[in-house]
């Protein structure tokens, strides 16, 4: 009998090594890429579980501290995760939960689970991928302390190092530089994590402590969705005051809050939605639901005052210069998500809950507050004339000035031949030089070259007509040929894909953002939809003349660098390159233009609140704040500029 618990004790070790040796040779399945949007990962799996603890009523505060030595530790004053030992294993509990895939969720008693118990990996993927991970657990008056090494490895099993009054739980890590691309971790990118669920979570204080430089910040909200859509908004012009709305659904128990403000002189909407307090990315049921109720509040007030005139107003109408937050909580049993990054909430239950939800409140709203109620509705109106106006100018420019729109591509844009506009993608080049070797090596079948000369218009805070009136913008609207501002339709575009291609210089990083900007402001589902992106040429070229013939390789960083040099083997020469224009048309095809072997980034809104304030410090009046953030954020090597996801 003890010999089989032996036996069988030695086969779970053997099991567990294995499931973290797996994280270490696939990283990138378990937390996305090893590049710094990864790094901070291993922080998300860890803070979020001291979320899922506040959020189950346990403890409100949580303390992040980034340390000198690389480290960071997180600090919580909840329950402490269990120490008692396992019956099915023999093991005490929080050593599953640092050495067994996604085994939090077997002790995850919460009611509502959030990113960690949901589709979070689980702190045990934090330590297959670090260096050490140290873990002290305060609770029922005694210090527990177990550590991890060298990739998840017990080094020292569950003591206990005497009495404490405290309750709660301390991890500290340190990212394993084998695995990342960078081990540098930024604050900002943390403070934003901690000021999105700050702003979620009400009550609860999040404190950052950096102590290479000695910054601290605290992030606590009283009011919080209201804080969060004043955030967003805070440089627009407010067209009515933040309200908020609260509701338990009785019959399900879903928890439904929505704070929504309406601005004038801005035609876009910012809907963020959370479930859990995980950012619901691609929607979902309580999206849809929340459109409807909306729209249907809106028509039946205007309606029933008489002020429609017989009119009905559509959804984009309606949500014009609308910025809401719609945050749900939802027992397990009924959460279901669906697509591909699982962003999607599916629960059927939430389309009727919140439409109806926020059909009564904002139908109550209005009629409780008629001056405000006229306001919007004016707004409305006068979203739905301006469409219909420019949807009518557009229809006149195509019927009779067909030929011009042509002749103004024809100066600079090489088109792509193929009329399958979805396969065709439009390269938006800098510089006439790199814009002609571009022009020679692309795919004419399904790539287009649009040179820019100069810097295109910074275009934050432009009226649509001073931004028209720019050469560069009106060409880049008239080639992908999908209107723009209120009229875009992303249904019209006659790219699938619209790269940005720039040297990998503050110059060029400029431009992008610029462009993005634009993009922004003007575009954004082209954004939103996943079809911006950034080309990133190769840093290194590695090559080496024998028998006559030339042996090359492309390097995109170091590494690649070292493993090019070996491949080509002694004797080998390195060049940098320092723009697209010391590339000729073949290398440039070769690196960066072919879809077999080129680098992209898909331009992403990852965080809401860092695409917000960095358009505000990117494009902003601000010149030396921009070259700061530049200087200390953008780092070519690292091909990790702002708004991605490396795909
Ligand atoms: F991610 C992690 F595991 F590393 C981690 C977990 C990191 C940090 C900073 C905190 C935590 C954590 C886990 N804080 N609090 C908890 N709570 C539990 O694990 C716990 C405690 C009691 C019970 C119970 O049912 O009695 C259930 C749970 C999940």
């Amino acid at each position: 009998m003890a010999i089989n618990e032996k036996l069988s004790y030695g086969a779970d070790d053997i099991h567990i090594l294995q499931g973290l040796e797996g994280v270490r040779k696939r990283p990138a399945m378990y937390i996305g890429s090893t590049n710094a949007t990864g790094l901070h990962h291993l922080v998300w799996e860890v803070v979020d579980n001291a979320v899922d603890e506040a959020l189950s009523g346990f403890g409100n505060k949580i303390t992040v501290t980034i340390h000198k030595d690389g480290s960071v530790s997180v600090l919580d004053e909840g329950r402490g995760i269990p120490c008692g030992i396992n019956k099915e294993t023999g093991r005490p509990a929080v050593e599953i939960v640092f050495t067994e895939l996604h085994a939090g969720g077997k002790f995850n008693s919460a009611v509502y689970k959030s990113a960690a118990g949901l589709h979070g990996v689980g702190a045990s993927v934090t330590n297959a991928l670090s260096l050490w991970c140290d873990v002290t657990v305060y609770l029922n008056g005694v210090v527990n302390h177990i550590r991890f090494e060298n990739g998840g490895h017990l080094v020292t099993p569950l003591e206990q190092l005497g009495g404490t009054k405290r309750h709660g739980t301390l991890v500290r890590f340190k990212p394993d530089p084998t695995i990342f691309s960078t081990v540098d971790f930024k604050r900002e990118t943390i403070a934003g994590h901690l000021q999105e669920s700050a702003f979620l979570m009400k009550g609860v204080m999040f404190v950052l402590i950096d102590e290479r430089t000695g910054d601290n910040q605290e992030f606590y909200c009283e009011n919080g969705l209201v804080e969060y859509v004043q955030h967003i908004n805070v440089n627009k012009k407010e067209l009515t005051p933040i309200t908020a709305f609260s509701e338990t659904d009785e019959n399900t128990g879903i928890d439904m809050e929505i704070a929504l403000q309406y601005c004038s002189e801005d035609y876009n909407e910012t809907i963020l939605s959370y479930v859990n307090n995980v950012r619901t990315k691609e929607g979902g049921t309580h999206e849809t639901g929340f459109r409807t109720g909306i729209t249907r509040a809106v028509n039946d007030f205007g309606e029933t005052y008489n002020i429609l005139h017989g009119k009905k107003l559509d959804g984009n109408d309606v949500r014009e210069g609308l910025t809401a937050i719609i945050s749900l909580k939802i027992p397990e049993a009924l959460l279901e998500f669906e697509g591909q990054t699982k962003g999607k909430l599916g629960t059927q239950e939430a389309t009727y809950i919140v439409q109806n939800f926020i059909y009564n409140k904002f139908t109550y709203y209005l009629t409780e507050n008629k001056e405000l109620a006229t306001i919007i509705i004016k707004k409305c109106l006068d979203s739905q004339a301006a469409r219909i106006a420019a949807r009518k100018a557009k229809d006149d420019a195509r019927s009779v000035k067909k030929v011009k729109n042509e002749v103004i591509l024809s100066d600079k844009l090489t088109p792509a031949q193929s009329k399958d506009y979805l396969k065709n993608e439009l390269f938006i080049v800098e510089g006439d030089s790199a814009g002609g070797s571009a022009k020679k090596g692309r795919d004419r079948l399904h790539q287009a070259i649009l040179p820019l000369r100069g810097k295109p218009l910074n275009t934050d805070g432009l009226s649509i007509s001073t931004v028209m009136k720019n050469e560069e913008i009106a060409t880049i609207i008239n080639t992908i040929g999908a209107g723009f501002g209120q009229t875009f339709n992303i249904e019209d575009i006659h790219y699938g894909k619209i790269i940005i291609m720039t040297d990998a210089d503050t110059d060029g990083a400029h431009i992008q953002t610029l462009l993005l900007t634009f993009f922004y402001h003007f575009m954004r589902p082209l954004i939103t939809n996943g079809n911006v992106y950034i080309a990133v040429p190769p840093l290194y070229r590695i090559y080496k003349e024998e028998n006559h013939k030339i042996k090359q390789e492309y390097a995109w960083d170091d590494e690649g660098l070292e493993a090019c040099k070996k491949k080509i083997g002694a004797g080998y020469k390195v060049s940098r390159y320092k723009g697209l224009g010391e590339m000729d048309a073949v290398q440039l095809k070769e690196t960066t233009m072919d879809p077999r072997s080129r680098l992209l980034i898909r331009v992403d809104i990852e965080d809401p609140l860092l695409a917000e304030s960095r358009v505000q410090t990117l494009m902003g009046k601000d010149t030396t704040a921009r070259k700061k953030w530049v200087e200390e954020n953008v780092d070519f090597n690292e091909v990790d500029t702002f708004l991605k996801e490396v795909k």
